[in-house]
């Protein structure tokens, strides 16, 4: 029987990297007095790495940062921490908002009793403000469960914050789906044992997704109809929970 859904955050619940942490980030950057900027093609292949600290960290290792080596780790923790504060004021500012299908979903599926839970890499400050911007009021308590960078230092395609998810809902994979973007999301998914529906965003949409449940253009809406990509198929214009537990079943 299905259980709980688990929602990856970035590229899942909301398009937040390409105009939310890329621009974040090279505010902290103008901030510091650096002359560094990720446009939007750079930031797509930086995104490779996932967690913010350790992107920076991976860039400062790239010739054109030219950071001893001895000030890498410290100017890191300080260039993200002054990201977290633009980041979080942009989702204050509604820089961000949910991807299509989402907000029905996540409802429905509470309404119906089921568990719902975030396995993400970043942190939860980020996660808090988004929900609490993009959903109605209260909807922070639908979680009974949020896995967040705190909680698991070794990020994905790491199965980490994945495994902290199903241990405190006292669930096993079979139990669960989850909701994911990108291929190091899946692979982590995977690797803890869950099937997972993958809806692509523009970053992701070329990576490999062998393995996923499904892979769709997003969860839909009766407006403006998801397209299957791959994977198993689909009974009409959106992802709803009944289809979920038709995947769920069969699969
Ligand atoms: C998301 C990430 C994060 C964000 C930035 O990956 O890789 O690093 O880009 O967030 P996923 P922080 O969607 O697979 O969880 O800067 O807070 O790390
Ligand atoms: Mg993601």
């Amino acid at each position: 029987m299905l259980r709980a859904l688990i929602f990856d955050v970035d590229g899942t619940l909301a398009d937040t990297e390409r105009d939310g942490h890329r621009v974040a980030f090279n505010r902290a950057f103008a901030d510091a007095g650096l002359d560094w900027h990720w446009d939007v093609a750079r930031y797509g292949e930086l995104l490779r790495v996932t967690g913010g600290r350790e992107r920076l960290l991976h860039f400062m290792e790239s010739s054109s940062a030219r950071v001893p080596v001895a000030e890498r780790d410290a100017l890191a923790r300080t260039l993200h921490a002054s990201k977290t504060t633009h980041y979080l004021r942009m989702i204050d500012e509604g820089a961000v908002l949910l991807r299509p299908g989402v907000a029905r979903l996540l409802s429905e599926a509470h309404a119906a009793g089921l568990a719902l839970a975030i396995a993400t890499t970043t942190s939860r400050a980020n996660i808090d403000a988004l929900l609490a911007h993009a959903l109605p009021p209260g909807a922070l308590d639908w979680f009974r469960v949020i896995g967040a960078a705190e909680d698991a230092p070794r990020k994905k395609p790491d199965p980490q914050v994945y495994e902290f998810v199903l241990e405190d809902l006292q669930l096993a994979p079979h139990e669960c789906l989850a909701i994911e973007d990108s291929a190091a999301g899946l692979q982590a998914a995977t690797a803890a044992g869950l099937r997972t529906v993958v809806t692509i965003n523009d970053y992701t949409r070329d990576q490999d997704f062998s393995g996923a449940l499904t892979v769709l253009s997003d969860l839909g809406e009766h407006d403006a109809p998801m397209r299957a990509l791959g994977g198993a198929s689909v009974g009409g214009d959106i992802v709803d929970l009944a289809q979920l537990k038709l995947w769920h079943m069969r699969y």
